[in-house]
């Protein structure tokens, strides 16, 4: 047992490291570089850069804590079975899932696009799921593999707060995961869903979760940081 705790809102929350995940939600090239999915939605994409250095410093912490360290990628197969028709037809956007962009195909797996950012590497060994979804417990083995190692809490981080961050730690909470999320280590298109999301998350005693920074937890590492 190693327990921390985490200044926290709406509450400081007390964490076994050996049982808690660090979660980096989607940080793509197609959310966060010019010319990918996000951009074909017509969004601002330099808006979730701020977002990138909190996670480096907060990955570094964790990863010399030992914490296991999960990525998730949304995207798709190159045959867009795994894609609903409601996903593929929504909205006006300038380049549709799987049309071809200068990141190769939009929010297709094996394609450039799809890719981690550099900043955000994973290392060898360190799980990246694939999902079709928004949540990243939707047609995945992430239930699986948190369970399989004993984890109890997630610290959840990544774009977009409102959108995949948020509904992963919706599922999560549901299935019985202490969610903390670090502000600073999420970013969205719309700065106010972003500070909506959060607001809901620590909302009515912590409804969904607990908010921190990326120091809140950095801090409470470390004794276990060398
Ligand atoms: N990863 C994630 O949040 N997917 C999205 O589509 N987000 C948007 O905000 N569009």
């Amino acid at each position: 047992m190693r327990v921390v705790t985490v200044t926290a809102e709406p509450q400081a929350l007390s964490v076994d490291l050996d049982r808690t995940a660090l979660v980096m939600i989607d940080m793509q090239r197609d959310f966060i570089e010019p010319g990918g999915f996000g951009a074909s939605l017509g969004n601002d994409v330099s808006l979730l850069r701020a977002a990138i250095d909190p996670c480096r410093q907060l990955l570094a912490a964790a990863r010399a804590a030992g914490l296991l360290v999960v990525h998730t990628r949304e995207g798709h197969r190159p045959d867009l079975s795994d894609a609903p028709r409601a996903k593929l037809e929504r909205g006006a956007p300038s380049l549709r899932i799987g049309d071809s962009g200068p990141m190769g195909r939009i929010l297709i797996r094996g394609e450039p696009g799809h890719d981690l950012i550099p900043e955000l590497r994973p290392r060898d060994g360190e799980p990246v799921v694939d999902k079709p979804g928004k949540g990243a417990f939707y047609a995945t083995d992430f239930g699986a593999l948190l369970s399989g190692r004993g984890i109890e809490n997630l610290i959840v981080c990544g774009v977009t707060t409102e959108v995949c961050v948020h509904t992963t730690v919706r599922e999560a909470n549901d299935r019985g995961y202490r969610c903390l999320v670090p502000a600073d280590c999420c970013a969205s298109y719309f700065p106010a869903f972003h500070h909506s999301a959060l607001a809901m998350i620590k909302a009515q005693g912590g409804i969904f979760g607990w908010v921190t920074d990326a120091a809140g937890v950095i801090n409470a590492m470390n004794p276990f940081t060398p």
